[in-house]
């Protein structure tokens, strides 16, 4: 049952369900923080449309079936709010040492450092996202477009408030601390960048960030399931919120990805060729090869096949599995074992590990599984317009950073290589400096007629919050 449906408060500074108006301590303290968010805003936002007119999704219930409006707003003028989903009345904790006790609303001593880091690692990526798409405003293949990555950048600013909120909340001078932090590093910077691999690179087109929308969007997905598990409640109840947001991020990077693959399709039939470059498209093996990219990258996030952080996690009840409560197991997993690939002696082998150090692994796999559901959509759409080509997910083992694959060369195929078999064939399967430039050339100066969009890729099948094809999402001044 729910409880607690509180209503927003909307009239203070900081729009919140939490009752920060009674909660003196914490306000004073988010209103302290504020100033520094929105320089950082100012300074690391979207760059050159701060002034604009935006129709953006804003948050202002928590209830499923209506929570939120559309309107015209500035974005620094954006109601970035602290939103939790509303508490289950007598909740449990499902998994670990743990199992079975009252969730926790407090941080216990114990678990204070371990679920810091876990809160501040989520954080971190929130504002990095932005960093990397600040200039992507200035490229924008529609108004549309333009629109759904202005409201990406405002939610990804409103769930580093939701991580901040937590510090602040319940973890004292070291939480002021971390928060101030996350608004000082800087993604891809040399002596200060952000905690994870990807969210240091860059994301410097249109492809890329479709391509981030759908593979590294969903990590956040699926870390988040797994948090919206924990024992701590106020963290799981962020989460659970910060969820239905995402769902809007993983769908820019699914239909973009659609539209894209669906114009390409449209001219190659039109103009009977694949070479769709020579009339300003993106090739399908070339999507294939950011592919490549963005999901190797994104399967790094997970960290190590064998954990003992992510065994610790579970079992202390902090961080739990993807869909946790309708596994059908014992959920301590203390006996259990998992099947993980790793590289010895040149070969990929599975080797059975304790089930509890595999959890990064399960959880990448659960991964796995749903990126595949959208590859699939995009195949099926390759094959009714009559294309001979299938978009493949790489083995898991490819171009890896972290883990037990970092170091080996393996083929999308799944074959172990040699440093020359890997260079010889490395510019088919990733993309090269040509590619990278040819898909820039492209990335030509915002279309912003309303209801035009770039060459190169398809409109969308609707428009948002059901508005009509020529709509301005955007206005200027
Ligand atoms: N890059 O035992 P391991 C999102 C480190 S995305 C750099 O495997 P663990 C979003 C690791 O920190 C979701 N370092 O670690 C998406 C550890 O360091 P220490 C973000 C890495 O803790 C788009 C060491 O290697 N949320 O929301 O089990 C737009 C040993 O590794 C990496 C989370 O990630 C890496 N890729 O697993 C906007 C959830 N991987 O302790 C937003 C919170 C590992 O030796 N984080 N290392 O110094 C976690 O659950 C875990 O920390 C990780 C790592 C899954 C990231």
């Amino acid at each position: 049952m729910n409880i607690n449906i509180t209503a927003v408060d909307y009239d203070g500074l900081i729009p919140n369900n939490v009752g920060l108006g009674q909660d003196l301590r914490v306000k004073h303290a988010l209103e302290k923080w504020h100033p520094g968010y929105i320089n950082w805003w100012n300074d690391m936002g979207p760059e050159g449309f701060q002034e604009s007119l935006v129709y953006l999704r804003t948050a202002i219930s928590v209830d499923p079936k209506g929570w939120a409006k559309f309107d015209y707003v500035r974005m620094p003028e954006y109601r970035w709010g602290v939103l939790l989903a509303p508490q289950h009345e007598g909740r449990k904790i499902p998994f670990g040492m743990h199992k079975g006790e009252d969730a926790w609303q407090e941080v216990p001593g114990e678990y204070r450092a371990m679920l810091r880091r876990l809160i501040v690692i989520q954080g971190d990526t929130e504002p990095a996202s932005v960093e990397q798409q600040r200039y992507l405003g200035k490229t924008a293949p529609s108004l549309y477009d333009m629109r759904n990555l202005f409201q990406v950048n405002v939610e990804e600013g409103r769930h580093l408030w939701a991580m901040v909120y937590l510090l602040q909340k319940y973890f004292g001078t070291d939480g002021r601390e971390e928060a101030e932090a996350l608004l000082q590093r800087r993604s891809g910077h040399a002596d200060t960048p952000r905690m994870l691999g990807a969210f240091n690179e860059k994301t410097p087109d249109w492809l890329s960030f479709f391509m981030f929308t759908y593979f590294t969007d969903r990590d956040g997905k699926m870390q988040l399931e797994a948090l919206a598990q924990s024992g701590f409640d106020p963290l799981s109840r962020t989460c659970r919120f910060m969820l239905t947001e995402e769902a809007h991020h993983m769908f820019v990077g699914e239909t973009g990805i659609s539209r894209i693959i669906q114009r390409t399709c449209e001219l190659m039939k039109e103009h009977k060729t694949d070479d769709v470059r020579a009339i300003g498209a993106i090739d399908l093996p070339t999507m294939q090869k950011y592919l490549n990219f963005h999901f190797s990258v994104s399967l790094d996030l997970f960290g190590q096949e064998a954990s003992t952080n992510a065994a610790n996690y579970y079992t202390q009840g902090v961080k739990g599995r993807f869909l946790e409560t309708r596994i059908d197991d014992d959920h301590l997993l203390t006996g259990a074992a998992y099947e993980i690939e790793t590289v010895e002696d040149g070969r990929i082998v599975k080797k059975s590990v304790p089930a509890l150090q595999a959890l990064n692994e399960r959880l990448r796999q659960d991964y796995i599984d749903d990126c595949a559901r959208g590859v699939l959509r995009w195949n099926k759409m390759i094959e009714k317009a009559g294309i001979a080509f299938e978009m493949k997910l790489p083995h898991r083992g490819f171009d890896r950073r972290i883990g037990g694959f970092a170091g080996a060369r393996v083929s999308p195929d799944g074959r172990v290589l040699s440093e020359a078999e890997w260079k010889a064939n490395e510019s088919k399967w990733l993309p090269t400096s040509e590619d990278r430039a040819y898909v820039t050339s492209l990335m030509g100066p915002a279309v912003i007629e309303p209801g035009k969009f770039a060459n190169w890729i398809a409109p969308p099948a609707r428009g948002i919050n059901g508005q009509p094809g020529d709509f301005e999402y955007v206005r200027f001044n």
